[in-house]
């Protein structure tokens, strides 16, 4: 039976990438912070089999102490400060996590393999927020790197530290550059899961109003259970490598909108929507778009999911969880 290590176990991702792990037969662990979170129950709940160790990225002992308990082939570093408007106020605790957290569990898992560097797979959750400002349309795995903000700097050491791991001490060690994705597990910080709420409690009378940041953003957004799907792919390749996963398609926040209040019959959502200073954001990634080309040709992997059916996806569960609230 494989055994995996998943850190971030209680974000999005982590709860997508058990169940698919778990539906292949492995065995997953799962790093936790060991505080209070009522993320936890829920992944109780829905990934009882997952097996739970308190650790944290910032703390290199801890993670020893975790994968010398999981003894795992295959170890995903999905855990990060991943809120990108927040790492301007948190950039000193952003770079500890999101950045020196990488490298914190690559040198673990290079000591707990030892003289047999094979022993173990690692993937690093890298993200699109790399590319920043823009350099080239779409934007692939050669396209420069230029972040614009605490997070994507942060993201960039752990991405090119990981290809360092995989340079100096030959650890298949791969770098998933994945774009915005999105599903009904998504925070409600993040734009979609703050609009697909908010649209919901708007249709059933709870709420009158949303007050967003910038509306002309436009980002690539795929579903987070196809991402998950590319993760896996890549420690099954015989060579590591790094992958952009997208869908190669663009939408403003507007477009969003549009599709968001369509979902539950009201055409015009300009009188309920308001910008407010307050969510925009020092230095803004205005373009994001991903050529999947290389995830598709060498990992068989595409994206199942549209934008319309994702935004659908998530408005139609919120509706159902706001609903029982309402009742
Ligand atoms: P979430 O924000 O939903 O989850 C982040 C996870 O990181 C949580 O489980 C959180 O645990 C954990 N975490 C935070 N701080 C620490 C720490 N100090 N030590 C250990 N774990 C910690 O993120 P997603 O699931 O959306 O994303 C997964 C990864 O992929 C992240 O690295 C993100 O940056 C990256 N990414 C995400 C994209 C997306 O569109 N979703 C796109 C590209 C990259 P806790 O519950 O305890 O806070
Ligand atoms: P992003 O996602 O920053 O791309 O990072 P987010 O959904 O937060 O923002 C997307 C775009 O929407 C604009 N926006 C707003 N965003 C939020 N959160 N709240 C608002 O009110 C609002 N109004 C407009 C933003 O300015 C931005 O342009 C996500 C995270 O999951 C990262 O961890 C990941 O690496 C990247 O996606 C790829």
């Amino acid at each position: 039976m494989p055994r995996a290590l998943i850190t971030g176990i209680t974000g999005q991702d982590g709860m997508y990438l058990s169940e698919l792990l778990l539906s292949k037969g492995y065995a997953v662990y799962g790093l936790i912070r060991g505080q209070n979170n009522p993320k936890l129950d829920l992944i109780r709940q829905t990934v009882p089999e997952v097996k739970l160790i308190n650790g944290d990225l910032t703390d290199v002992s801890s993670l020893t102490r975790v994968l010398n308990i999981a003894q795992p082939d295959e170890v995903y570093n999905l855990g990060a400060i991943s809120f990108v408007a927040y790492s301007w106020e948190n950039s000193s605790m952003t770079s500890d996590v999101t950045g020196k957290g990488v490298l914190n569990i690559l040198e673990a898992t290079r000591l707990y393999a030892g003289n047999d560097i094979a022993k173990v797979r690692f993937y690093q959750a890298s993200s699109s927020e790399m590319f920043g400002k823009v350099q080239e349309v779409p934007q692939r795995e050669t396209t420069l790197l230029w972040p614009r903000s605490p997070y994507g700097v942060a993201k960039v050491f752990g991405h090119y530290m990981t290809i360092n791991y995989r340079e100096s001490y030959g650890m298949h060690a791969s770098s998933g550059i994945l774009f915005n994705h999105e599903s009904p597990r998504r925070g409600p910080e993040f734009v979609t899961r703050k609009v697909s709420q908010a649209v919901s409690r708007i249709k059933l009378g709870l709420q009158s109003e949303l007050t967003l940041g910038n509306l002309d953003a436009k980002r690539d957004w795929g579903f987070a259970g196809d991402y998950v799907d590319a993760m896996w792919r890549m420690l099954q390749q015989p060579v590591a490598d790094d992958y952009v996963i997208s869908t190669g398609e663009t939408h403003s926040i507007r477009e969003l909108l549009d599709v968001a209040f369509e979902a539950v019959g009201i055409e015009d959502w300009s009188p309920y929507v308001k910008q407010d200073p307050r969510f925009m954001r020092p230095a803004e990634v205005d373009l994001l778009i991903g050529d999947p080309k290389k995830a598709r040709d060498v990992l068989g992997w595409t994206p199942t999911v549209s934008f319309k059916t994702l935004v659908q996806m998530m408005v139609e569960n919120d509706l159902a969880e706001q609903s029982v609230l309402v009742h």
